[in-house]
């Protein structure tokens, strides 16, 4: 039996982690399985993935307390290896993946979302690392990617305090893109991958690539990489086919808008 779902349809998949007994809590079985998930995601097929949590709840209450509470100083450190890597898989995923988050975020589910392209959530969201109060630091990347995304005083101040925060501050301080009623998230989510799934998928990749790479180092080296995957999308047959439409619309208005990008 698996933790984790993943439904396929119209070029977008949907991964829910279903451990809802437990707030969707991450043991090393659901880690693994969400691994797995992602593994058997076809990414020439799929143009974007929604990551949520099974419920209406919790999107992912931490890392397993319980499987954690006897760990040893090796065993500590292999399981937050573990989970990096999971969620660098993510991270580097070749298609976007959105977070919906629908609940709780708390510490390693906070983490999670992190390593989503984009976060959006329920009215009912609420994030938090509140590892310091458990005796741990977040152990699932929180302190790298918490201060990258919402600068590094207020992830020390959240991260330090040990202090949850509601949907609308989580908006506020930009650790999610918008809020939406809990009945509406899903929705909203598999909007936005279908207008992602609508564009030009090795641009989007490239995009994607360009962004997360480009962060990782200084202007002139990032603009490079920039180039070269820009360069790249002109071997492509969706640039032509793009290119050419929006031509053939400028030359009649009533010509095709609307490209239907083969991913070649
Ligand atoms: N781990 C295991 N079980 C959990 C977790 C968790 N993180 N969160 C909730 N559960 C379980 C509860 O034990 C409970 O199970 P049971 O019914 O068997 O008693 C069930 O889920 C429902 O939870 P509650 O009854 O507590 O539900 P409430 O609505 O009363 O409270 C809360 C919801 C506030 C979310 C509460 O459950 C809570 O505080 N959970 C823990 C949140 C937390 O501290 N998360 C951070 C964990 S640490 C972490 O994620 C570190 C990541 C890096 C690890 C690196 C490893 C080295």
């Amino acid at each position: 039996m698996s933790f984790v779902n993943c439904e396929v349809k119209d070029k977008i998949a949907v991964i829910t982690i279903n451990r809802p007994e437990a707030l969707n809590a991450l043991n090393s079985q659901v880690l693994d399985d969400l691994g797995a998930a992602f593994d058997s995601i076809d990414v020439n097929a799929v143009r974007a993935v929604v990551l949520t949590g099974a419920g209406d709840k919790s999107f992912v209450a931490g890392a397993d307390i319980g499987e954690m509470s006897t760990l040893s100083k090796a065993e500590g450190e292999a399981f937050g290896k573990k989970g990096n890597d999971v969620f660098r898989k993510i991270e580097e995923f070749p298609i976007p993946v959105i977070a919906a988050v629908n609940g709780f975020a708390l510490g390693g589910g906070c983490e999670i979302s992190m390593s989503c392209d984009i976060r959006i959530c329920s009215e009912n969201a609420m994030f938090g690392q509140p590892e310091v109060g458990l005796g741990i630091t977040p152990g699932f990347g929180g302190t790298q990617r918490l201060a990258r995304l919402i600068g590094a005083g207020m992830a020390k101040q959240l991260i330090y305090t040990a202090r949850n925060i509601k949907a609308d501050e989580a908006y506020r301080i930009g650790l999610v893109n918008a809020v939406y009623p809990q009945e509406e998230l899903l929705a909203a989510a598999e909007k936005m991958a279908s207008q992602i799934a609508a564009n030009a998928p090795i641009a989007v990749r490239a995009c994607k690539k360009a962004i997360n790479d480009g962060l990782q180092t200084d202007i002139d080296a990032a603009l490079v990489i920039e180039e070269k995957l820009f360069g790249s999308c002109f071997e492509s047959e969706d640039q032509r086919e793009g290119m050419a439409n929006f031509l053939r619309k400028k030359d009649d208005p009533n010509k095709v808008k609307v490209v239907n990008f083969q991913n070649k």
